[in-house]
């Protein structure tokens, strides 16, 4: 059991709106630290969206904080390198000098995070939407409730109620490419000769810009996205069109046969929001509410985690939210900017492309360490 009591006299109360990635880390670093949490979420079961998730040094630190680091590397990959291919040609192999990564499911991620909340006593609202809140510290529920507490936390997703009713000022945009993201078998025996345990990125500028980012989560389940312009009809269409995509990818037939049996796949476009500030009085956002990002870099969730766990770190100790709030957005946003600043341009000029473009800069915020609160890699 977690320190849940360090704060003497009365526990201070967060309401989160929000059970993703997000919502679910500030939840349980706030109950880690003292805090009575309470989670609303507004569809009827805590589940994740989407298909897989790259995790890097700084959010697996995040998990270790939380205590769910075993609980996630069990089930989960580190693919030797990280492959990237153009025209099916390798071009780069990229190992990081060791920094460590992981790729897994959405849902290996999410379920480990629901039984830590559970574990620590983050109380648990499903089918309750956040519709408002206000600075002064009360959050509003469809279904008309109004919660009082010292602390709000915004975790609602790029779609944010809570931000969207307190008026912060915002540029969102949505990019060119999108993606469909799919959870395969990986019938790894039958896609012949390969390094099939690598991440392998492989890009096709002709006879069309198609691209599929193939990540193994584990021995089982293989995540798949799909990229191609929005404007391609037949590539981003759902479910896949097999024959398009059998076509530019035909060592991947077997998976991309499996792919195409999924009626619930998405196509979805990149979207990237911008915030004039992160907290209005007891308001904090974090996670896509906050800074939506392209997902070139892999980092959207990761600096989700890292702010979040900051911002309960930040509040173990202050007397004042109010004051303390925009000292944590002071501290933390830069990292987080300059990897949402850097994942744009990437994914504008389809830089992965050219392999071997995990530079130092572009792995600034993988480097970081929430736990120590320095940039710790190499170490
Ligand atoms: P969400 O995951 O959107 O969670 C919001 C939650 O709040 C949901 O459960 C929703 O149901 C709930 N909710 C919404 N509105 C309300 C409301 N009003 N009241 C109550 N509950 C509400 N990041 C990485 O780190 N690594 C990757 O490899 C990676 N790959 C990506 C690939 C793609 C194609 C994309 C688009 C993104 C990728 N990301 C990645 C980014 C990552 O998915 C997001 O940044 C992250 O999931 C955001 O988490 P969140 O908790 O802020 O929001
Ligand atoms: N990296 C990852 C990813 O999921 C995507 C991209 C890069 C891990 C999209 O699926 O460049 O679009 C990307």
């Amino acid at each position: 059991m977690a320190n849940v009591n360090k704060t003497p006299g009365k526990a201070r109360r967060a309401e989160v709106a929000g059970g993703g990635f997000a919502g679910l880390t500030a939840a349980i670093a706030l109950r880690q630290n003292g805090w009575d949490v309470r989670l609303h979420e507004k569809s009827s079961d805590l589940r994740a969206f989407g298909a897989g998730i790259y995790l890097w040094h700084n959010g697996l630190r995040v998990l270790e904080g939380l205590g769910a680091l075993e609980d996630v590397l069990n089930g989960s990959h580190t693919p030797p390198t990280y492959e990237t291919w153009m025209q099916n040609k390798s071009v780069s192999k990229e190992t990081f000098h060791g920094l460590p990564w992981r790729v897994m499911t959405r849902s290996h991620l999410h379920n480990a995070l629901v039984r830590r909340a559970n574990d620590v006593g983050v109380e648990f609202r499903v089918n309750s939407e956040a519709i408002a809140a206000d600075p002064a510290g009360r959050l509003t529920l469809q279904t008309g409730e109004v919660l009082e507490a010292d602390l709000i936390v915004g975790a609602d997703g790029v779609g944010s109620k809570v931000r969207d009713s307190i008026g912060f000022k915002q540029e969102r945009w949505a990019a060119t490419d999108g993606i469909i993201r799919l959870i395969v078998p990986r019938l790894k025996e039958r896609l012949g000769e390969g390094e099939w345990d690598n991440t392998i990125d492989m890009w096709n500028f002709s006879p069309r810009v198609q691209r599929i980012l193939y990540s193994p989560c584990n021995d089982q389940e293989l995540y798949l996205g799909m990229m191609a312009p929005a404007s391609d009809p037949r590539g981003s269409r759902v479910p896949i069109d097999l024959e398009v995509w059998v076509e530019m990818f035909p060592f991947l037939e077997p998976c991309l046969v499996e792919a195409a049996k999924l009626q619930s796949a998405r196509y979805d476009k990149y979207e990237t929001t911008k915030l004039d500030s992160w907290a209005k009085g007891k308001v904090a956002l974090v996670g896509d509410a906050a800074n939506a990002m392209c997902p070139a870099l892999a980092q959207g969730a990761g600096c989700a985690m890292v702010n979040a766990f900051s911002l309960a770190q930040d509040m173990a100790t202050v007397s004042s939210v109010v004051d303390a709030l925009p000292q944590w957005e002071a501290r933390i946003r830069g990292i987080t900017d300059r990897c949402q600043a850097l994942s744009a341009d990437y994914a504008a000029n389809r830089s992965l492309s050219k392999g071997n473009m995990f530079t130092p800069v572009a792995l600034e915020a993988a480097c970081y360490d929430p736990l120590r609160r320095v940039s710790s890699w190499p170490q």
